[in-house]
This record gives C-alpha cells, structure tokens and sequence, in this order.
C-alpha cells in the first residue's frame, strides 16, 4: 500500500482525525504489545525521509542519497522510537521507577516518556561530557540526574548491577522493548521508498539501532513489503571505534559525544547485522564529522547533532565504493539543537558583533 494511503487510514482510526498516532497505534500488529499494554506516547514516528542532494552530487553515478531525519522526534532524538515501548511495557508491568546510563538522549527521552507514564526516571550521565540541550531536557522533564565521574561505559555497567539488586525497570537498549520500537524507522523508510535503500548508512554507539534497523528491513522483507536488503553501513568516531576496531577502547574520545561509547553492549548483535547483510564497519575523524555536519547545515538547512553526521561523513569517505544508481539513506539520529555548544564552535558564518545600532553602520557592514 503506498505510503499516503496507509497513512490516511491511519489517520482515520486516529481518534484525533488528521494526527499521526505515534508509532506503537500505527505499527500495533508488528510489536509485541497487546490491549492491555497502556500506551505511552508522545506521537513519535513518521519522520520525513529528505533527498540530499548536495550529497549526491559529490558522489556523483546517478547516487541518490536520503537522510531520515529522526532529530524531528517528540525530544529530538530517535530514540523516543524505542522509549515509547520500553516505558510502555514498564507501565504494563506495573513498575513505577525506571533508569538509565546515558550520553544524553536516552536520559532525555527516558525521562520524558517516564514522567508522561506517571513514573520517576532516574539517569546515569558521564559528568561534563554531556551536550547541553539533552541535559536540560532530562533536568525539565524532571528526572533525577546522577552525574557519574566515569565514562558511559561505567555508568552503564552500574544501571545492570542497579536494576538487577533493586526493583527499578532499567530502559537501556539491553531491553528488548527498545529495539523493537526503533525498527520501525526501517519500516517508514521502506514505505517511502517502496522498497529498501541499497545502502543504510547509521552512527553506532552502543550498537542498539543498527541492530534495531536490521530487524526492521527483515521484517518487511519477509513479509514481502520490501523487494530487497539493505547493507547495513556502521560508523564510528576514530577516538571511540571498537566495533571497527575490534576491541574495547578503555577512554573512547570524539567531538560526538553521543557516541563516545567504548564497550557497546548491542556489538554482537550489530556483528550480525554486519554479516548477514554484507554490511562494513568504518570510522570517521572528528574533523569529518564536523565537516558533513556543516555541509548539512549550509547546503541543505538541516541542522542534525556530531554524532549523526557521522553517517554522512562516513558515506562520504566510502564514496569510491558506491554502486552506480544506488538510493542510500543516512539515518540523522539527533537533532543539531540538542549541542549548541558545538554548534556555535563549528561553522563557517559570519558573526558581526558590538555593531551600533544604526542603518548607517548595519548597511557598511553588510557591504553596502
Ligand atoms: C544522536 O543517549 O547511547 O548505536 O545514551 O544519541 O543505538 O547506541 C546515544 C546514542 C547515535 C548511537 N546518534 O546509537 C545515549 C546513547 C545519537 C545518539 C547514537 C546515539 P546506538
């Protein structure tokens, strides 16, 4: 069914005519929930699937590359897509506490979906390595924030130990309800294109997504919605790469902080996605990251965070190996507004500050 159809009769089932209904009420019959499950929702989903074509064009080969923009989230993040059914089957449960480790957007969707659940949301974030916007919408969204002197990869390993000794429901992507939600960004994109991409291009930190997007284009193209697979292309920083690299990285480092990940917890399941799809993994240096998330910025007026431009550095670096005529989808996992602080330490603008305020010297400025 083309996308505007099937989105047109979701819309009618939609109690709210004209409202996409989150992603749980538009793909029920796909995830594991049932009519007991008391759906949390802050109507995430549907994110739009953009062409880029300051990209294609220098890759040139008749390439046409997409970015799915999920920084347009309700918390501007992706992952609202896995939050909505962690927190979800939480409530079912009957839990009324959750926790997290995170570099920032888990804690910020973990704590806004925890607290429209009626639930406390405690969040494990490395001190002073998270980017403002995330920080400030876990503390207004009224989580409890611990603020740990390690890295992310101690944090985590504290919420397992926690949520093993006392009764809190941990929502890192070790739940499986996480995964599950976040395929359905595959599921949206195959609507959109009509079949699968021939390349998906995704940052990895802890390897949940892209072990949550492989699920999805497998789902579909078993259930024949797609006509083909993806490869499934994972990028890391250089400074935080052990998936590409093969080991832990005690001190991962990158600009991204998102991903400054050194001990991903979902690897073996992105090892998988890797091999059954014929996918790679590679890095990218901080300098590349910073280099796409620019051209993004400038060229296509889409501002996406470090850490999901990565996807687009990485795509860029490979160029040599694309296939004539393939469509590839970069997924833009957050939005630009969530790091303010990289963002005005990292464009090419001109700033003219301290000018008076007066035509006169406004007009001389501008050139005239
Ligand atoms: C923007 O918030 O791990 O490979 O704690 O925020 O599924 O981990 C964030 C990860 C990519 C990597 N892009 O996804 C967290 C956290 C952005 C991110 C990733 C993250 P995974």
């Amino acid at each position: 069914m083309a996308l505007t159809e099937r989105i047109k009769g979701i819309f009618k089932k939609s109690r709210n005519q004209n409202k996409w209904p989150g992603l749980i009420e538009a793909y029920r019959p796909w995830l594991p929930v049932s009519a007991k499950t008391p759906v949390i929702s802050l109507q995430e989903g549907a994110t739009p699937l953009i062409p880029v074509d300051s990209i294609s064009k220098r890759i040139q080969k008749g390439v046409r590359v997409y970015v799915k923009y999920d920084g347009l989230n309700p918390t501007g993040s992706f992952k609202d897509r896995g939050m909505t059914m962690a927190i979800s089957k939480a409530k079912e449960a009957g839990c009324e506490a959750i926790i997290c480790a995170s570099t920032g957007n888990t804690s910020a969707s973990a704590a806004a979906y925890a607290k429209r659940g009626g639930m406390r949301a405690f969040v494990l974030i490395p001190d002073g390595y998270v980017a403002q916007g995330k920080l400030a919408q876990a503390l207004v969204y009224g989580a409890e924030v611990l603020a740990i002197k390690g890295n992310f990869d101690i944090a985590l390993k504290i919420v397992q130990d926690i949520s093993k000794k006392y009764p809190i429901t941990l929502v890192n992507s070790v739940n499986p309800y996480r995964l599950q939600g976040q395929k359905t960004a595959a599921f949206e994109i195959i609507e959109n294109l009509g079949t699968a991409p021939d390349w998906l291009c995704i940052p990895m930190g802890n390897a949940g997504n892209i072990s949550a997007y492989w699920m999805g284009f497998k789902e579909y193209f078993q259930a024949k919605k797609s006509n083909k697979l993806p490869r499934m292309m994972g990028f890391q920083a250089k400074g935080s790469a052990p998936l590409v690299f093969d080991k832990t990285i005690e001190t991962p480092e990158t600009i991204a902080t998102a991903i400054r990940i050194g001990n991903p917890v979902n690897k073996e399941k992105a090892k998988k996605a890797k091999k059954e799809s014929q996918g790679e993994f590679n890095y990218v240096t901080d300098s590349e990251i910073i280099e796409a998330y620019k051209i993004l910025g400038q060229e296509e007026g889409i501002f996406c965070e470090p850490a999901s431009a990565a996807s687009i550095a990485g795509l860029l670096k490979i160029k040599d190996k694309i296939p004539e005529n393939s469509q590839i989808v970069c997924v833009l996992t957050g939005n630009g507004l969530k790091d303010p602080e990289c963002a005005i330490k990292n464009n090419d603008s001109i700033f003219h500050q301290n000018l008076n305020p007066n035509i006169d010297s406004i007009a001389k400025t501008m050139g005239f």
